[in-house]
């Protein structure tokens, strides 16, 4: 027997050359474990202005001995919580901007990119993550276990140290990438939310979030003066509740004094508001605002409002908060999701962001991904947001981006984004390696809304698979050419992959129902709102395919600033991965390719499958250079992607192909599944 352990240990050896260190991805981005000597030099003292002589002790990766000074001073270039970094120097107006320009610095230095002197102002004034965690623990979209803020049992209001070490591992992971802020409970609110006990509890969380900088929001449910209050009414003009509102924001500034504020779905998707009651968004929203404002808190108020009774659920917010623009109180800023109806592969834009020129609206993003692909699949939502963040909304005239509409370029005004998190108790917080670099994301555009996804992919993966974090080394040649390149190259095409295998060409909702998985371009039900089900949205018939929301049809290209409103308008010049959105297209006509829609429509399916193919290609082929655990798991994902991107491709097709009535061109691989069971299995899915 003793015999066998020289080989034993051969092995052994063997694989720790082949496989790198394994990694669970718990660290995020925040992977370095070497560190030069340096002098922290700070005047003053305080927790944020020590936790980031920390990170620079901690993680320094420029000359060894080096001095490096943290001043703070005034400085007119410097807006909020900005920073000017020096190679010797990092100058901010605020100890916040102190630690984000630490931050800035060490990243710098982890990706190689050169320090010399610059300004770095925030996009956003408010840059916050939504949890929709409900108090119960569970996630609602969420994909990657149970809540970090809510334990499973809903009387269990028990804060353990494992919870603490959790919330300021997640306030450092976002203090990181410039995140100042957290919803911490869904949108679909518990009244309980506001009960004295849960209170206590948030008081822990925002005591743990503080140092860095993150503060703590509450989603509330618009009838709580008569749930919890025991009021008769939550009517918003109702003098009773307008004092319980008051007495419950004094209540909760008494225990939280730097609480942000509440944002509110209220008369959506049978969430209670001021509809009940027949009052109006700006009723309630003020009313609300009132209460917060003597304290500095502001009022976030959800525009996600649609009914079954309107023709056409894309025009709706529009219709709903326009006439209101210039009626909001100073502290109520409109939250719109990115796209007119909720947060699809693809849309375009929502008309309201250069429509409302006296309200701030701030930006909602998905960086969970419902619509995307859960955390199976891989997908960097980078490239959808900036294709949203520079779309041109004309609002005073050309260059007038989403972005500029949003960030106070164009008018003066409060400053926000949110995305909705992805995050859970996993182990590696996000249920999939590469959905961190979506959390990340967010967390950089929204610091900076002119960053390239490029750029941001380029940051991550480095920061994220440096294969070496325990040594000074330079990224190798090698490395860049063969790990980098291509995992780059596989990020940035991987959310178009998605469309193509989805829902190209502005085709949208046609998920499978509830779960918003796969495809179900066929679900309807009798006797569900015909806004909830699938045709719908895309009137597939014998003539063709697509929503008419042309002058013809809805007219909800009229909700668009010239040139867009011709430019969508017109079967001619509408952008084609937009063409279903806009228009009902013959399935003989031509598209720019030359081909017909039913062909290229085709063709667009099959490459979503090819991509996803080719990606598992990269995968395997960068195998020497991440270590065992991630490499499995991303592997094991890609497969599951890769199956499920041949479901998508078949459903559709075969579905759509009983209107169109052509065959699949031949040069395409057949379908490999039947219609009839890809139905079932939905059926019983839902
Ligand atoms: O996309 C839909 C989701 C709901 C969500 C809603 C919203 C929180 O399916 O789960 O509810 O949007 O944004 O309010």
């Amino acid at each position: 027997m003793p015999k066998m352990k020289y080989p034993v240990f051969l092995i052994i050896l063997s694989f720790s050359f082949l496989y790198i260190n394994a990694e669970d991805g718990h660290k995020l981005w925040l992977r370095n474990e070497y560190s030069n000597q340096v002098n922290v030099v700070v005047k003053k003292e305080s927790e944020i202005l020590d936790i980031a002589k920390q990170e620079l002790k901690n993680n320094w990766r420029g000359e060894n001995g080096a001095v490096i000074k943290l001043v703070l001073k005034k400085d007119k270039r410097i807006q909020d919580d900005g920073f000017i970094l020096n190679p010797d120097e990092i100058r901010a107006n605020t100890e916040l901007g102190i630690l984000y320009g630490a931050f800035e610095l060490l990243r710098k230095q982890q990706t190689q990119q050169k320090i010399e002197e610059k300004v770095f102002n925030p996009s956003y004034q408010l840059r916050l993550l939504n949890h929709w965690d409900n108090l119960n623990g569970s996630v609602e979209r969420g994909y990657a276990g149970s809540s970090i803020f809510w334990n499973k049992d809903e009387d269990d209001l028990t804060v353990t140290e494992k919870d603490i070490k959790l919330w300021s591992e997640y306030a450092r992971a976002n203090a990181s990438i410039g995140i100042n802020g957290t919803v911490i409970n869904n949108v679909n609110a518990s009244p309980r939310v506001l009960k004295k006990e849960s209170l206590e509890r948030i008081k822990v969380i925002a005591d743990v979030l503080r140092p860095y900088g993150i503060q703590v929001f509450l989603s509330i449910n618009f009838a709580s003066p008569a749930i919890i209050g025991g009021l008769e009414t939550s009517d918003p003009l109702n003098k009773n509740v307008i004092d319980w509102w008051k007495e419950k924001a004094k209540e909760i500034y008494k225990i939280i004094p730097d609480f942000g504020g509440f944002l509110v779905k209220a008369s959506s998707e049978g969430q209670p508001g001021p509809h009940d009651f027949g009052r109006s968004h700006v009723d309630g929203a003020n009313m609300l605002a009132g209460a917060v404002e003597p304290f500095g808190g502001i009022i976030m108020w959800r525009a996600f409002v649609y009914s079954a009774k309107e023709d056409d659920r894309a025009e709706q917010a529009y219709a709903e908060f326009f006439p209101f623009d210039g009626q909001f109180r100073d502290n109520v800023i409109i939250q719109v999701k990115n796209g007119p109806i909720d947060f699809m592969p693809r849309e375009p834009f929502s008309p309201l962001f250069g429509a409302m020129k006296k309200t701030p609206l701030m930006p909602e993003l998905q960086i969970t991904q419902e619509y995307l692909g859960h955390s199976i699949h891989l997908v960097f939502l980078s490239t959808m947001w900036e294709e949203f963040l520079n779309s041109d909304t004309y609002q005073e005239g050309e260059g007038s981006t989403v972005a500029k509409c949003t960030d106070g370029s164009i008018f003066e005004q409060k400053t926000a984004i949110a995305g909705v998190a992805n995050i859970g108790k996993d182990i590696n917080w996000c249920g999939h390696h590469f959905a961190q670099s979506n959390w990340y994301a967010f967390g950089r555009l929204a610091w900076d809304n002119q960053l390239t996804s490029e750029q941001i992919a380029d940051e991550w993966i480095k920061l994220t698979f440096n294969p070496d974090v325990k040594s000074k080394t330079s990224f190798s040649k090698d490395w860049k050419e063969n790990f980098l390149k291509p995992v780059k190259s596989m990020m940035l095409e991987s959310r178009e992959a998605a469309v193509n295998y989805m829902m190209p060409l502005g085709l949208h909702h046609i998920f499978q129902a509830h779960h918003h998985y796969g495809p179900g371009p066929w679900w309807e039900l009798p006797g569900v709102r015909k806004d909830w089900t699938n045709p719908y949205y895309h009137r597939a018939d014998s003539m063709g395919v697509g929503f008419n929301r042309t002058v013809t049809g809805t007219n909800a290209v009229a909700q668009y600033h010239e040139p867009l409103r011709s430019q969508f308008g017109d079967l001619k010049s509408c952008p084609e991965k937009y063409i279903l959105w806009f228009h009902h297209v013959p399935w003989d006509h031509k598209m720019k390719s030359g081909k017909i829609l039913w062909d290229e429509m085709c063709y667009r399916y099959d490459d979503g499958v090819s991509q996803v193919r080719q990606f598992q290609v990269i995968w395997d082929k960068i195998h020497p250079y991440v270590d065992a655990d991630r490499f499995e798991a991303v592997q094991r994902k890609l497969r599951d992607q890769a199956k499920n991107a041949q479901v998508w491709k078949d459903a559709c097709l075969l579905y759509f192909q009983t209107f169109s009535k052509k065959v699949i061109p031949f040069d395409i691989e057949r379908p490999i599944h039947n219609l009839d069971d890809l139905k079932k299995d939905d059926m019983d899915k839902a």
